[in-house]
């Protein structure tokens, strides 16, 4: 029954239980799937309760429930959108067909290997987060992370959901390799370069859900206009749930920059240390680091996949229906590229459906920027000059065109010698590391927060900031 609640095992809005194979299926992996909570979630607390949303159906205005819960009991369940009467598809070489609601045959790997790769990227991120919880700033920054790693769960299983659902008996053990790999492993890592980073300061927990699950919302914009349907509808209800996400990576990185701003205007510059703040240029390296290996996660500028994926009508643009033409046929990008010899950036046109990586990766950047240009104003209130910024697109980058040269964050090309000589002042060094991490104590008295970030502006559902998020 769409948009309504079920009390069976598995909460879903797909109907679930008229299909038993399919219910016993995930019936199956749910046990597997708590295994791999337990071993891989968050470490500690597991018996504890915290104020947690739970989606409940997909009604705009009472899809959330808001209650203290204890993780494990939390209700994982499968919610898509309802179904659009008559759907089109809406670009590519079937536009204006009907939107599949099976899977296409001769589409049937490519898609499998977006579903993948997608549901890969949401373990993988509870894994990277697993420790935070040792050393939270305050009760509320500990129960935003909790939200964020049990819906990062609820995500694995609606990519889980469609792999049970329409990729038979591949798509089963592709489930069950999804609780199989670990992020950061050396022999069964996750699939995205970036999902192997470890993240064991909250510095990096903001910066990542600030710049990486924003890359997140991008790639689920893009999915969500593609024509498998039950897919499109998947990833719409997933972006509801994003957008809590990146509000704790962008308040998150604005309260530590909040906080720099107080000592250093109180107590002045030299003092931010000695009280325990983050110093300014330890943030902007940070956000070099984050937003360049987000980057890295649209893939390469020229990609011949993209152009694929587009054709076929399984990946489109972010809001499709935004562009006045939607076949991207005879189009060009201009893309710049490096001339190996002589370090010399020049632009080339390729054809636009190529460069699909690249137009989403523009609009993610632009993005991104808007939340910069917030902080920003963070500084300007506070009567200060410094400004944070965004490094320009080529800089350290691991994947595509530009990997294995160096560029400054303001884009010029430089050789090896000039980059080992400079990185230090744009990227984390061990010592910056190691002073971020020497701030990170937990603090787990109500309304109490840590020396180094400010407190949020409000709480959670109209709770204060001194609520008993967590309940110790
Ligand atoms: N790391 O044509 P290319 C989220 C591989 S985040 C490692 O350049 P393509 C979340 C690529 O697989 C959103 N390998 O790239 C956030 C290919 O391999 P093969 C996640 C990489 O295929 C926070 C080769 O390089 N969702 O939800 O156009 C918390 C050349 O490929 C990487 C998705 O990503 C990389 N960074 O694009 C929780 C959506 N980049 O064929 C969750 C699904 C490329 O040579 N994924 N490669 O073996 C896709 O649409 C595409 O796979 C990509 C890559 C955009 C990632
Ligand atoms: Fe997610
Ligand atoms: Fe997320």
């Amino acid at each position: 029954m769409p948009g309504f609640i079920t009390d069976e095992r598995i909460p879903n809005n797909v109907d679930l239980s008229s299909d038993k194979r399919l219910q016993r299926a995930l019936e199956k992996w749910q046990p597997a799937f708590l295994d791999w909570w337990t071993e891989m979630g968050p470490e500690g607390f597991q018996g504890n309760e915290v104020f947690l949303r739970t989606a409940i159906s997909v009604e705009s205005g009472g899809w959330a429930h808001f209650d203290h819960v204890r993780m494990p009991e939390y209700r994982w369940g499968i919610f898509l959108e309802p179904r659009e009467k008559e759907r089109k598809i809406g670009f590519g070489d079937h536009a204006g067909e009907a939107a599949w609601q099976t899977v296409p045959g001769e589409y049937r790997n490519m898609l499998r290997r977006i579903i993948v790769t997608q549901g890969d990227t949401e373990p993988a991120s509870v894994e990277q987060q697993r420790l935070l919880g040792k050393t939270a700033p305050s009760l509320y920054d500990l129960r935003n992370l909790f939200q964020v790693n049990v819906e990062e769960g609820r995500h694995l299983w609606a990519m889980v959901y469609l792999l049970h659902s329409f990729f038979g008996r591949d798509g089963r053990e592709e489930a069950d390799d999804m609780l199989e790999r670990r992020s950061g492993d050396a022999d069964s890592p996750r699939i995205l370069g970036t999902f192997n980073e470890p993240i064991d300061d909250w510095l990096s927990f903001f910066c990542f859900t600030m710049f990486t699950d924003r890359d997140g919302k991008y790639q689920l914009a893009a999915l969500a206009e593609s024509g498998f349907d039950p897919l499109a509808r998947t990833c719409r209800f997933m972006l509801t749930e994003e957008a809590h996400h990146m509000f704790v990576g962008d308040t998150g990185v604005n309260r530590i920059i909040e906080r720099w701003c107080q000592v250093a205007t109180e107590q002045g510059r030299d003092k931010v240390r000695s009280e325990g703040a983050i110093p300014l240029d330890i943030i902007q390296k940070y956000v070099n680091f984050w937003f360049s290996c987000s980057m890295d996660l649209f893939g390469g500028e020229q990609s011949s996949n993209a152009a694929d994926y587009f054709a076929a009508g399984i990946k489109g643009r972010f809001k499709e229906d935004k562009f006045a033409e939607h076949s991207a046929l005879g189009d060009v990008y201009t893309l710049q590229k490096i001339d190996a010899s002589s370090l010399k950036v020049y632009t080339e046109e390729i054809p636009l459906r190529n460069a699909m990586n690249e137009v989403l990766r523009d609009g993610y950047k632009a993005d991104c920027m808007k939340g910069v240009n917030r902080w920003n104003k963070t500084l300007a209130k506070f009567g200060l000059e410094e400004r944070i910024t965004l490094p320009d697109h080529k800089f350290h980058r691991q994947i595509g065109l530009y990997s294995g040269f160096h560029f400054a964050p303001d884009g010029t090309p430089m050789d090896d010698a000039a980059w080992e000589a400079q990185k230090d002042k744009w990227l984390p060094t061990q010592e910056d590391r190691d002073y971020v991490q020497s701030l990170m104590k937990p603090c787990y008295e109500q309304g109490k927060i840590a020396s180094w970030i400010a407190p949020p502006r409000k709480g959670i559902n109209g709770r204060p900031f001194d609520f008993d998020y967590v309940r110790l």
